[in-house]
């Protein structure tokens, strides 16, 4: 039986691949998309789901627009990472709509629609699952899992030393969601797991791009923003945190190595803002996650390309080249 997902993602470069893998992999039954705030404005990151969807021919996956803002804090934006999030790209949006129920009622109805079998890719900052936590008791043990992109375990932030940006945009949010008792939660951080397991070389993009089918093209193109600021602070090639996630889901072979971990989110400093102290178990505190520690990075790329490889027939052209 495939799994129910639900996709909750601030949609801007790798959200793409992360949504794409929901969409092809057969072992995913993805359900909706939510919107959240996050890396680029709301209304365009609902734009780059739409588009993500055209190149799967699978427009009739229902989006929902969440939250457009975080708890308490004012927004902040990554588009000096990401550009637009979609490449530049762009299409006829003519007839399509997002759905009349709010993101936040829709993770809180398919969570209570099947208790203890939805999981919730979280790919944004988490304020759609902190409101959710808030508006419905229920929803916490409705939810079979969590699998969270954010944080990182003990290192280095992004957007600033301490601070991985989706923790770092909705600290409190990030806080109410490890506070909440959800029985299991499994988090994909940035560093030191991206960074070395979750980063694709120029040349593996061109593989990818040498794969040809339209699916390929939109990734590569969506990625090319986000590849030159990465290069730009020395990481040496695209990173893809949010599609690792939605992969360790469907496919947990690709974990090398994971621990348990007591997961706390820094919500009051602002030099530490969003910082996760991630603690391993020496310090009396109860695990409340699981923390993806390695990941086989080769068969990660393998299973990507092997995805794009499938052949879709867009209905809407996003690329003039078509
Ligand atoms: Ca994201």
């Amino acid at each position: 039986m495939p799994l129910p997902l639900v996709i909750d993602t601030d949609t801007a470069q790798d959200d793409c691949v992360a949504i794409l893998v929901g969409l092809l992999d057969p072992e995913a039954d993805l359900r909706a998309i939510t919107m959240v705030a996050g890396n680029v404005g709301f209304d365009k990151q609902v734009k780059n789901a739409w588009m993500t969807l055209n190149v799967a021919d699978r427009l009739d996956v229902p989006v929902h627009l969440g939250c457009r803002r975080p708890l308490v804090r004012e927004w902040v934006s990554a588009e000096n990472v990401h550009g637009d999030g979609g490449g530049g790209l762009a299409i006829d949006e003519s007839g399509l709509a997002p759905q009349p129920e709010h993101g936040v009622d829709a993770l809180i109805r398919l969570a209570a629609e099947s208790p203890g079998e939805l999981t919730i890719v979280c790919i944004g900052p988490l304020t759609n699952i902190a409101m959710a936590i808030i508006k419905d008791p229920g929803f916490v043990t409705n939810v079979k899992s969590l699998y969270i992109m954010g944080g990182s375990n003990n290192a280095r932030g992004n957007i600033t030393a301490a601070g991985e940006f989706n923790f770092y945009v909705d600290p409190d949010a990030a806080k109410t969601v490890f506070a909440a008792g959800f029985a299991d939660i499994v988090v994909v951080p940035w560093a030191p797991l991206t960074l070395v397991d979750g980063v694709f070389s120029r040349d593996e993009i061109a593989r990818i791009a040498a794969v040809g089918t339209p699916l390929a093209r939109f990734v590569v193109r969506v990625c090319e923003a986000t590849l030159a600021f990465d290069e730009s602070v020395g990481i040496m090639g695209s990173t893809h945190p949010d599609s690792l996630t939605a992969a360790v889901l469907l496919h947990p072979e690709l974990i090398s190595a994971s621990s348990r971990y007591a997961v706390d989110v820094e919500a009051d400093s602002e030099l530490t803002r969003g910082y996760s102290a991630m603690s391993w178990g020496v310090h009396g505190l109860e695990p409340n996650a699981t923390v993806v520690e390695a990941v086989d990075r080769l068969a990660f790329l393998e299973y990507l390309i092997g995805l794009f490889g499938t052949a879709t027939t867009p209905p809407r052209p996003f690329d003039p080249a078509l």
